[in-house]
C-alpha cells in the first residue's frame, strides 16, 4: 500500500460507490487514496468528469472513467463502473471490486487511518457481519433495482415481495438494537445506509419499491437518522445528484427525464431518540473532524461556474445549465469535505455568516464531538429548510480488470448490459 498512489473514482449518486465514500471519510484516509468524482449522469460511454474544470479529472487527466478501464484492458467489453481505484502513475483501473474496496480500506491501510478511526471489520464480529451482508445484499442493495429494472409484473411481484421480506426483517432486528452488528458503526450499517438515504427520494416512486416510505417504518427512519446524523453518513450524500442520476438515466423507467421535486427531506434531521438503545457509533474511536465547508461563509464555497463549453457529450446537451450548475456546486463542495489540507485545517464550525446562500441539503454540519452528532445545529436546519422551500434548487468487478473474453466474477441483477 502506497499511499498517494491511488485515486478513489466515484459518484455521489451511486450507492455502491457511496459507501466508499463514507468509509474512506471515517477512516481519515483522504491523505492516503485521493478522490475523483465522476458527474451524476453518464451516457453508453460512461461515467464523465464534466463537474471537474474543462471536465478532466485534475490528477487523472482524464475526461471519462472509460479511459482508465481501457488503459488497462483495451476495449474494456463490461460495464465501466464506479466505484474503481485507478494507479495514478500508470491511469490503469486496478480493481472495481466494491465489495472489496471497503474492506481493504479497514484492513490494508490501518497504517494510513486517522487517529481514533473506528473499526468497521472487527474480528470478533466478522461472521456475523459478513452473514448481514449478504443478505443485505441480495435482497436490499440489490432488491431495489431487481424491482425497479423488472421487465413484467411477475417478476416485479416477486421482487417487491422479497424485498420487503428483507425490510421487514430490518426493521424487527433494528427494533432491539441501535446498530446492525454491535453496539458500534461496522461495515454492515455503511452498507446498508446508501440504500436507506436513497429510498424515499429515489427507489419508493422511480423503482415502485412503494408499500411504505422508510419514513413509515419506525426502526428504520430512526436507524436512518440516527446514522445520517452521525459524521461521515450524511454529509457524504448528496440528494442533488443521487435524482439527477436516476430520474435521468434510467430512460427506459422515467422516458421524460423529469426529476420530481420532492420528498421533503427535514425530517432526516430531527431527534432519533436511539441513543436510548444504547451503543456509541464511534466505540473507543472518534468521529471525523467535521466538514470543513460548514465553517465557511457560504459566498467562498460557491466558486465555480458551470462549464458551458467543451466536450460535453451529445447525450447530455439537454440537460438544463441550472442543473448542471447545482450538480457541479455540490460535486465542488464534495471534493473540498474529501479535500485532506483543508481537513486538517478545519475547526470546530460555526454558522455560516448568510444562511440563504448555502442550498445543500445532503451537508450536515456537527458542532463538536460525541453527544454533539445527535443534535443538528439550528442554524442547519434553516439551510435545509430554504432548500426545500426553493424549488429551483431542487433541479437539479472486475476483482481486478479482466482480460477481454473473460467472465468478470458476479453479475448483479441490475446490470444492464452497455
Ligand atoms: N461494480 C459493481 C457495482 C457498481 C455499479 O453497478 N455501479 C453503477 C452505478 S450505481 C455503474 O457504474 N453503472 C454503470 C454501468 O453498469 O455501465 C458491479 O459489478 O455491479
Amino acid at each position: 500500500m502506497e499511499p498517494g498512489r491511488y485515486r478513489l473514482v466515484a459518484a455521489r449518486a451511486c450507492p455502491w460507490a457511496h459507501r466508499t465514500v463514507i468509509v474512506r471519510r471515517l477512516l481519515g484516509l483522504e491523505g492516503a487514496i485521493s478522490l475523483g468524482l465522476a458527474a451524476p449522469t453518464h451516457d453508453k460511454r460512461s461515467w464523465n468528469f464534466e463537474l471537474d474544470p474543462d471536465g478532466v479529472d485534475p490528477v487523472l487527466g482524464i475526461e471519462r472513467l472509460q479511459q482508465a478501464y481501457f488503459a488497462r484492458v483495451p476495449d474494456y467489453p463490461r460495464g465501466i463502473t464506479v466505484p474503481a481505484i485507478v494507479d495514478v502513475p500508470t491511469g490503469e483501473v486496478v480493481t472495481n471490486n466494491f465489495p472489496q474496496i471497503t474492506l481493504d480500506f479497514s484492513s490494508e491501510w490501518r497504517d494510513y487511518q486517522r487517529e481514533g478511526a473506528p473499526d468497521l471489520y472487527p474480528e470478533a464480529l466478522r461472521e456475523e457481519i459478513d452473514t448481514v451482508n449478504k443478505r443485505v445484499y441480495t435482497e436490499v442493495n440489490n432488491g431495489v433495482y431487481r424491482c425497479g429494472f423488472a421487465a413484467d409484473q411477475e417478476s416485479y411481484d416477486a421482487a417487491y415481495d422479497r424485498l420487503w421480506t428483507a425490510l421487514d426483517w430490518l426493521e424487527e432486528r433494528l427494533t432491539h438494537q441501535r446498530y446492525l452488528v454491535g453496539d458500534t458503526i461496522t461495515e454492515a450499517d455503511v452498507r446498508l445506509f446508501p440504500t436507506l438515504v436513497r429510498f424515499d427520494a429515489v427507489y419508493h416512486g422511480h423503482f415502485k419499491c412503494n408499500r411504505a416510505k422508510i419514513t413509515e417504518m419506525p426502526a428504520l427512519w430512526g436507524y436512518l437518522r440516527d446514522l445520517f446524523q452521525t459524521p461521515g453518513f450524511g454529509d457524504t450524500t448528496d440528494f442533488v445528484q443521487i435524482k439527477e442520476h436516476y430520474y435521468v438515466v434510467h430512460h427506459e423507467v422515467n422516458p421524460t427525464g423529469i426529476v420530481p421535486k420532492g420528498p421533503a427531506l427535514e425530517g432526516l434531521l430531527t431527534p432519533h431518540g436511539r441513543e436510548a438503545l444504547g451503543g456509541r457509533p464511534f466505540g473507543d474511536g472518534t468521529p471525523p473532524a467535521p466538514s470543513p465547508r460548514a465553517s465557511r461563509s457560504p459566498r467562498a464555497t460557491t466558486r465555480s461556474t458551470p462549464r458551458t463549453t467543451g466536450p460535453t457529450p451529445a447525450a447530455e446537451t439537454s440537460r438544463p445549465p441550472h442543473r448542471v450548475a447545482l450538480a457541479q456546486r455540490s460535486h465542488q463542495e464534495g471534493q473540498d469535505l474529501a479535500d485532506l489540507r483543508e481537513h486538517q485545517r478545519a475547526d470546530v464550525p460555526t454558522a455560516p455568516e448568510d444562511s440563504r446562500c448555502r442550498h445543500r441539503t445532503h451537508v450536515l454540519a456537527l458542532r463538536g464531538r460525541g453527544r454533539a452528532q445527535a443534535v443538528p445545529p439550528v442554524w442547519f436546519h434553516q439551510h435545509l429548510k430554504a432548500a426545500v422551500a426553493d424549488r429551483t434548487r431542487q433541479r437539479h468487478h472486475l476483482d481486478h480488470v479482466r482480460p477481454t473474453g473473460q467472465e468478470p466474477p458476479g453479475r448483479h441483477d441490475h446490470r444492464r448490459p452497455t
